[in-house]
């Protein structure tokens, strides 16, 4: 316990007392709040201390007492560019305002002021001789004033109170028991791709037109206007390098390949070379630079899966046998992630002697995709690595590329989610495909939204994976992929789908390792596939629209406005979304049933939107265009073969 009289706690952001950094995205100034006290009536100040990580000295900016009844108090400072910020908070004294406040007291008891004024004088004395430039000529002005004035309670008051000297009182006086919040706080300030984004997950193997024949990197750009006119925002590729022979998996997962098989992308390596090369397959290092420039031409940019294990093929298994595992008998047990099964892959011995040879090789493969056009990383099932070694990886590209995003691969249990999060990832995979009734989503998203894990915990809402093919897509059929597709994309900033969804593929086959679950039939993780992109049925043109909309209206951008308002009816969700100072109000509507179409009152409190009991609002139909005027209770019903929801914006200056 600091000897200290004045008490700094509850200082926020801070994730689990300082350990580790908050997120925010760069652009914004960070705010900064506190309760700050000390004992007696005494006033006090405070300030926020703050400097980027990478640079030795940072800046001071005074904060406000925003609610003296619970001494809360609150201020800013700017996170101009990407990169890593210390802050932390200094509080002291105010002896003048103290005085001030002391002397304002007696205003009214009629007491004389002789001996008050002298402390008052004595100590500006004090504070004009540390105080410099223009402040020190103000703090002197003041002081030669009340030297001259009558020692009348109201004309010393008049003098102290002027505001230009309490506030070059307020820079210049001495702080000598100022005390400083302890630890230093850390904020990752990312850019905006690490929080908003709809992302599109695509096999570049599987874009061509001829059957059985895979797709190369340059065949693969004919698919990018189709991906652009969609909407999205990133285009995600599983991995892209060589894939081993041995053990290598045939279609259906079954484990024997047949002849032809082209064996599943996450077994990387083989003597062709390993995470730093490319499938030659696919095409070359040259060839994926000129990918990565024409998604770049038409606004997309490309996420780079980054899984840390190797077929037995790998160049690392022979360079560096240290770096795996080998039972007494000279085996090497494969990789898993129970009950699943990785048969065709080697993990890595992180408990390796060659602990930090290992851990710079990994920097290095990072490195390299960066230095080929790579800013975002999908990373395969963190949760069976070490924590230590993300914080530190992170940590190192982010240091020299502080606009580096990584997405985290891990569905497990919520601790190791929650913590490889605070360990550094930007964004996270969730639950969401198995959050279905309102009660479950309503839970999922105010935990998400609404307690502490927004300060460090960026949901990514994939409606499916090649992965996970959720039972709702199965038996719902096209209507639920607009369903979910929807909720995706408007509950959660950052979103995506894997390619298939917007054709409403959902052929299932029983799960290989998880009873009573499904998995897609003829996944394309072990073969390659053919599709017709404009297939009759699609909804590419519901996901352009739904993107369009995203990127329209500011109010989806962020995750931590929602706001759950109720439906008399169980299948229909109903939430809002609104900006700071509510210029773009969005309304969502869902009718979460595929199989027909429900109908209900949704409730509005207008309290909430800052208007009057009674107010009728214009708002708009942003998937349709029908127009309607909504109060505090509205009628509402949806159509799921029409469309799954209604998103409602208020026409902005015309609420009445
Ligand atoms: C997932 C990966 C695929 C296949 C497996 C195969 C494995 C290695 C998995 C391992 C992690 C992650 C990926 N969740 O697709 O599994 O499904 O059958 O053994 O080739 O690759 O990387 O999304």
């Amino acid at each position: 316990m600091s000897s200290s009289r004045i008490l700094i706690s509850n200082v926020r952001p801070a994730v689990d007392g300082g350990r580790f950094p908050a997120k925010r995205v760069a652009g914004a100034p960070c705010r900064v709040r506190a309760t700050i006290f000390r004992d007696g009536h005494e006033r006090i100040d405070a300030r926020i201390l703050w400097r980027r990580e990478d640079r030795p000295s940072g800046s001071s900016v005074l904060m406000e007492l925003t609610n003296p009844g619970l001494d809360e108090w609150a201020g800013e400072f700017p996170l101009e560019t990407p990169g890593r910020y210390l802050f932390t908070i200094e509080a002291w004294t105010d002896r003048y305002e103290s005085w001030l406040a002391d002397l304002k007291q007696r205003a009214g008891a009629g007491s004389a002021v002789g001996p008050e004024l002298a402390e008052g004088i004595e100590w500006l004395a004090v504070v004009r001789d540390r105080a410099r430039g223009e402040d020190r000529k103000r703090v002197a002005d003041g002081l030669a004033a009340l030297q001259k004035a009558s020692s009348s309670l109201d004309s010393v008051l008049q003098l102290a109170c002027a505001e230009e000297l309490r506030r070059a009182v307020r820079r210049a006086q001495p702080r000598p028991d100022a005390v400083m919040f302890e630890p230093e706080l850390r904020i990752i300030a990312d850019r905006e791709r690490a929080v908003f984004g709809a992302w599109y997950e695509m096999f570049p193997r599987s874009q061509g037109k001829i059957p059985g024949r895979p797709s190369t990197l340059l065949e693969a750009r004919d698919r990018l206007a189709d991906i652009e006119q969609m909407g999205f925002d990133v285009l995600y590729l599983p991995p892209i390098h060589p894939i081993g022979r041995t053990h290598r998996k045939g279609r259906n997962n079954s484990l024997t390949a047949q002849e032809g098989d082209p064996g599943s992308p996450w077994a990387i390596g083989s003597e062709q070379g390993g995470h730093d090369a490319i499938d030659p397959a696919l095409g070359t290092l040259e060839d994926w630079d000129r990918f990565v420039a024409a998604a770049a031409a038409r606004g997309l940019e490309i996420a780079l899966d980054f899984a840390l294990q190797c077929s037995p093929d790998h160049p690392w298994v022979k360079e560096h046998p240290e770096w795996f595992y080998r039972r007494p008998d000279g085996t090497v047990r494969c990789a898993e992630n129970p009950p699943m099964k990785f048969e065709d892959i080697y993990p890595l011995n992180f408990d390796t002697d060659d602990r930090m040879g290992l851990w710079r090789e990994m920097l290095r493969i990072l490195r390299h995709w960066i230095g080929h056009g790579v800013k975002i990383f999908r990373v395969d099932n963190p949760h069976t690595k070490p924590i230590p070694f993300w914080e530190w990886l992170i940590g190192q590209v982010q240091k020299e590329n502080p606009e580096v995003v990584f997405l985290g691969e891990a569905f497990t249990r919520p601790p190791m989610m929650k913590t490889l999060a605070k360990a550094g990832f930007s964004q996270s995979y969730t639950y969401f495909t198995w959050r279905h009734t309102k009660a479950e989503l309503v839970e999922y998203v105010t935990e998400l939204a609404h307690t502490d894990m927004a300060e460090y915990f960026r949901p990514n809402f994939f409606a499916n994976t090649p992965d996970i093919l959720p039972k709702v897509l199965v038996e719902g059929g096209r209507p639920a992929f607009k369903l979910r597709l929807l909720l995706a994309a408007t509950l959660s900033p950052s979103y995506g789908i894997y390619s298939g969804f917007e054709l409403c593929e959902n052929e299932a086959i029983p799960h290989h390792a998880i009873p009573g679950d499904v998995e897609y039939a003829d996944s394309e993780k072990f073969e390659i596939r053919v599709r017709d992109w404009d297939r009759p049925g699609n909804i590419k043109e519901f996901v352009a629209r739904v993107n369009r909309i995203r990127r329209e209206n500011p109010a989806l951008r962020e995750l931590s406005n929602v706001r759950f308002w109720p439906c008399d009816n169980d299948e229909i969700l109903f939430f809002c979304k609104s900006t700071e100072g509510r210029s773009n109000v969005v309304f969502v509507a869902v009718n979460l049933d595929p199989s027909g179409p429900q109908e209900g009152h949704v409730r509005v409190p207008l309290e909430e939107l800052g208007l009057p009991e009674g107010a009728a609002c214009p708002v708009r139909d942003l998937l349709t265009g029908a127009r309607y005027t909504w109060g505090d209770r509205n009628y509402v019903r949806l159509d799921p073969a029409v469309e799954p929801a209604h998103v409602l914006r208020i026409e902005t200056g015309s609420a009445t």
